[in-house]
């Protein structure tokens, strides 16, 4: 093989919020490198995942859900959507195939923000119509691949379950076929672009969407704070600060007796354990910051706003 016959491209994650990219995204990569929940709203920047093999260089990015525009935090996550897509050799709607298979009606809906652009965008698509696994009669679909063939002729659409994984060779071959020739972007060996530092935060901000209920959620953020390589018992020290919106949410974070925070702070620490491959100490604390996520200067010292 050649240099030339090399094949190295930059593909959009975009869709609804909970329709599966970051599930979509950790399938692709055999790897989690994004969080996932059955909340929506999960991811709130670009996440880059990187897929090397000795033919090509995909280079993926996770996106925060579609939503309606709504503060600062929300604007932030619309930008980064954005962003991606400007940047993206390939784009891959992803769409959870069951909802709109039950509600039609919600499509042209979710699809607002973005279906006009993306019809007279002349790049390579490929719509990944997910969530198969969720019913059995796959006619059902018919009428959504009709629609969705409509809407953006050139497209693919491929249905598939980012859970099961069934035909995940095909839709890799099918994306690497749609890259553009060029040499590879990053070291063979690099699987992302985040730091150890803020995947930890997101390890965190993952168990507290698990743990937490109704709004709660979107009004955390994580910061780790300082992070230490204690070389004597050969761990790694990490202490992380949990923002919560309201007064009454820290409590809610905290638990009866400091029970849900104790949960919490030890399923990250397993998790975060198994990203660096070594042992890690992790202490968590929980400030109240009201109006964090309409501030700019905080968000980007999350690393939620791009420089
Ligand atoms: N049954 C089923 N569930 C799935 C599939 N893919 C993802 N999910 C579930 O859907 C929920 C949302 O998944 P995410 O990957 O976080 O979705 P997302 O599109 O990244 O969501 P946001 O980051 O909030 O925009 C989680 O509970 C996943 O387990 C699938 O193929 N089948
Ligand atoms: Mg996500």
């Amino acid at each position: 093989m050649t240099d030339m016959d090399y094949r190295c491209g930059r593909v959009a994650l975009m869709g609804p919020p909970n329709a599966g990219k970051s599930t979509l995204l950790n399938a692709l990569l055999g790897q989690k490198v994004t969080i996932v929940t059955p909340k929506p709203q999960t991811t709130r920047n670009q996440i880059v995942g990187i897929l090397t093999d000795a033919g090509a260089q995909i280079i993926f990015m996770d996106t925060p859900g579609l939503t309606q525009v709504r503060g600062r935090l929300s604007k932030t996550m619309i930008q980064a959507v954005w962003q991606s897509l400007g940047q993206a050799d390939v784009i891959l709607p992803v769409l959870d195939a069951h909802l709109y298979i039950r509600h039609p009606e919600f499509l042209d809906r979710d699809l607002a923000p973005v279906a006009g652009a993306l019809a007279s965008d002349e790049r390579p698509m490929i719509v990944v119509a997910n969530k198969v696994d969720l019913f059995s009669d796959k006619s059902r679909m018919l009428p959504l691949l009709a629609r969705l063939h409509e809407m953006w002729p050139r497209a693919e659409i491929f249905p598939f379950s980012a859970l099961r994984r069934d035909g995940l060779p095909e839709l890799k071959a099918l994306i690497r076929s749609q890259l553009p020739e060029g040499p590879a972007q990053y070291p063979e060996d690099q699987i992302s672009t985040a730091s150890l530092r803020f995947m930890a935060a997101e390890i965190i901000r993952e168990k507290l969407f698990l743990h937490l209920r109704q709004e709660v959620p979107y009004g955390v953020a994580v910061d780790v704070e300082s992070w230490e390589e204690d070389e004597e018992r050969g761990q790694t020290i990490i202490h992380a600060v949990i923002y919560v919106a309201r007064p009454m949410h820290k409590a809610m974070v905290i638990g009866r007796a400091g029970s849900s925070i104790k949960e919490i702070g030890m399923e990250a620490r397993k998790e975060i354990q198994e990203l660096l491959g070594g042992k890690a100490h992790l202490e968590l604390w929980v400030k109240v910051r009201e109006h964090w996520s309409e501030d700019p200067g905080f968000l980007r010292e999350l690393g939620l706003m791009a420089e």
